[in-house]
């Protein structure tokens, strides 16, 4: 008989814990018992698994005690204090934060590119940036193929990546303009309705922010490559749900463009969606609610001769992160 296993959610009520949940329901993890955990805020509130509702309670330390798995998405200073207790209370930890990417012992985990780095036993496992698992499924192929040798990406990143406040503010703001009201701006330091914004996280020393040298670093740890260049350009837009990314890359072994299209329609996870002559290219929209990454606009680059241009999407709230930690937990329960 099939093992079954006790499941905790850390960040049970926010835009990835409800995600994470309808993707342990839609793939029917092998589930014992579920624990929902939230802040104090949310105690007294229920939230449906399997159509049975179900109480959220107040993350604690001890919240973990005779569970195995810990699924967080609570924000990374909720992650570095619950989730070493967690470990040590024998969870395998799978953490949505950046709090322990870049710990050289912790394993950082896209399961279409490293699988082999998720071991048995208790311990921290990271789920990568959304930015990032996105364009590794896509380039790790290619990487394995003709080497990578520098990456220039430019993300156009949907609000849900910052949360349920920020899907609301966008909603807010439509509907207060469409009423020739004031908008209000709480979560963002500008209107993020009909704008766009070049700054994701914080401004960092070199003028880069956090969110840009996320996909600097951890693209070279998953795809386990220092040497690779990489500059990013991270923007938010006002969208709903999906990240797209204009993704250029120079190849050590000069590669066609067909090569790559034939590449990626065998490779795990991607969905190519590739024939300009009839429109046909992915969008947000299209990514929406679905778990593949979808790429399109595979062109050669007409300013380097081993340059590559590609257009990448996918949904940041289920591939970009529930649908990341849940495919990793499923692949740990058969360590
Ligand atoms: P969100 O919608 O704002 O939800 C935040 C969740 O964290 C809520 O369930 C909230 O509970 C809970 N929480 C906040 N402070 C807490 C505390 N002190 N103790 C216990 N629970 C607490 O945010 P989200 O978009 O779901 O993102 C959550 C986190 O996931 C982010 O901060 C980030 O670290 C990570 N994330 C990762 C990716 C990725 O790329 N892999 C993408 C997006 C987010 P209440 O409802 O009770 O406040
Ligand atoms: C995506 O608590 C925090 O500062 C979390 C901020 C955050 C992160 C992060 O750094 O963990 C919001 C949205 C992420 C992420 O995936 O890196």
């Amino acid at each position: 008989m099939e093992r079954l296993w006790n499941v905790a959610v850390a960040g049970a009520t926010g835009a990835v814990g409800n995600q994470m949940i309808r993707c342990l329901e839609e793939r029917d993890f092998p589930v014992k018992n579920i624990r929902f955990l939230a802040s104090a805020r949310s105690v007294g509130k229920t939230l449906p698994y399997k159509g049975k509702p179900v109480a959220v309670e107040e993350l604690k330390e001890d919240s973990f005690n005779d569970f195995e798995i810990a699924l967080f998405s609570a924000g990374a200073s909720t992650s570095l204090r619950f989730a070493p207790l967690a470990a040590r209370a024998g969870c395998v930890v799978i953490d949505n934060s950046s709090a322990f990417r870049m710990e050289p012992k912790i394993p950082l985990v896209v399961p279409e590119c490293n699988p082999q780095r998720i071991v048995a036993g208790p311990g921290i496992i990271a789920n990568p940036n959304c930015s990032t698992i996105q364009m590794v499924v896509a380039l790790k192929p290619i990487h394995d193929q003709v080497r990578i040798k520098r990456i220039i990406v430019s993300t156009y990143q949907a609000v849900s990546g910052t949360g349920q406040k920020a899907i609301v503010e966008l909603r807010n703001q439509i509907a207060d303009l469409a009423a020739g009201k004031e908008p209000e701006i709480k979560v963002y330091p500008y209107q993020i309705a009909y704008n766009c914004l070049p700054h994701i996280d914080v401004f960092l020393e070199n003028d880069y922010t956090k969110e840009e040298m996320k996909m600097v670093n951890e693209t070279r740890k998953i795809l386990e490559d220092d040497t690779i260049r990489i500059s990013a350009t991270t923007v938010r837009v006002p969208v709903f749900y999906g990240h797209s990314e204009a993704v250029y890359i120079e190849t050590e072994k000069k590669i066609t463009p067909q090569e790559v299209k034939d590449l990626l329609r065998t490779a795990p996870g991607v969905v190519v969606m590739d024939d300009v002559a009839k429109k046909v290219y992915p969008t947000a929209l299209v990514s929406e609610g679905k778990d593949e990454v979808f790429v399109g606009r595979i062109r050669e680059d007409i300013s380097h001769e081993k340059g590559i241009v590609l257009w990448v999407v996918s949904d940041n709230i289920r591939k970009g992160a529930a649908t990341n930690a849940v495919q990793i937990a499923e692949i740990w329960t058969k360590r």
